[in-house]
């Protein structure tokens, strides 16, 4: 595609449903399985943080189970070939866009396989259950690890990193997200004053679709290797 050297792709929990991990607004999504505000809010953690570990302990589990599919491969395939500046910006807590080999990366709100010591304020790798209050790894304390994922009213990570890159952008493209949630669900609107051109991939239109200058509807297995493909000039 010709003009365009730097890429800012945004994904979210649809570039990782046909890996068999569940979205949060679809119908079936987590959200009709918990309320948010029973599991992901800082108020939900000190009011119940069985419950909140319970979560978060079966999701750990369970993405473990899962494999990338021919979604996150097209997205590393393009992170290793692209010349230009590329970030991905993942507001996925799974690990599945690294396994696939993707190196230019942000989780933004987190990830499953950390926990957080808040006595300690360090992040160790985790892949047990955190139900059972484990001693930090860092410091040893008892009691203060948490899941390492941004919750409502949390501030999400790396965001100058991420704006100074969606300010840079000739093209902004994203994938798999119902653009429900913010600060991500406004990066399109930052892209577009930016210059950026702007485009969408996902099942169907998403909240803001309307700010895209092009949208693609289909499961993210089948668009997301074509456009890769069309980038790449396969
Ligand atoms: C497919 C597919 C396939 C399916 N192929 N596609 C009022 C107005 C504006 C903002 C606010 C407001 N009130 C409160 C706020 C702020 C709040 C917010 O946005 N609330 C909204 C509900 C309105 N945001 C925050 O609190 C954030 N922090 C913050 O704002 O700090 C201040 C700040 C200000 C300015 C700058 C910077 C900071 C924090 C948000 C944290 C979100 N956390 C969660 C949980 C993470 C941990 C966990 O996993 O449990 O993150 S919520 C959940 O939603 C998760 C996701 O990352 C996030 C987005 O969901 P996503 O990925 O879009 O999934 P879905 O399910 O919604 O959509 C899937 C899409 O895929 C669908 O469209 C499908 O069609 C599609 N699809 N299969 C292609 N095969």
């Amino acid at each position: 595609m010709s003009g365009v050297h730097n890429i800012v792709i945004l994904t979210g929990a649809g570039v990782s449903a046909e890996s068999g991990i569940d979205t949060f607004r679809d119908s079936g999504g987590l959200w009709e399985q918990h309320r948010v505000e029973d599991v992901a809010t800082p108020e939900a953690f000190v009011r119940d943080p069985d419950l909140v570990h319970r979560f978060y302990d079966a999701r750990r589990a369970a993405i473990q189970t899962k494999q990338p599919n021919a979604a996150h491969a097209a997205l590393a395939r393009l992170d290793a070939h692209w010349p230009g500046e590329l970030l991905i910006v993942t507001q996925n807590v799974d690990d599945l866009h690294e396994r696939a080999g993707a190196k230019r990366l942000i989780h933004m709100h987190g990830e499953h396989l950390n926990a957080w010591c808040t006595a300690c304020d360090r992040r160790s790798p985790w892949t047990g259950t955190l139900i059972d209050r484990p001693a930090c790894p860092a410091c040893g304390m008892v009691g203060y690890l948490r899941p390492d994922v941004v919750w409502f009213g949390e501030m999400p990570y790396r965001m100058d990193d991420i704006y100074r890159a969606i300010n840079r952008a000739d093209l902004f493209v994203s994938i798999g997200t119902s653009g429900a949630v913010y600060p991500a669900a406004g990066f399109v609107r930052e892209a577009r004053q930016a210059g950026a051109r702007t485009l969408e991939l996902n099942m169907e239109p998403s909240q803001g679709s309307y700010w895209f200058d092009e949208a693609r509807q289909g499961p993210a297995t089948q668009l997301v290797p074509q456009w890769v493909d069309q980038l790449l000039g396969f």
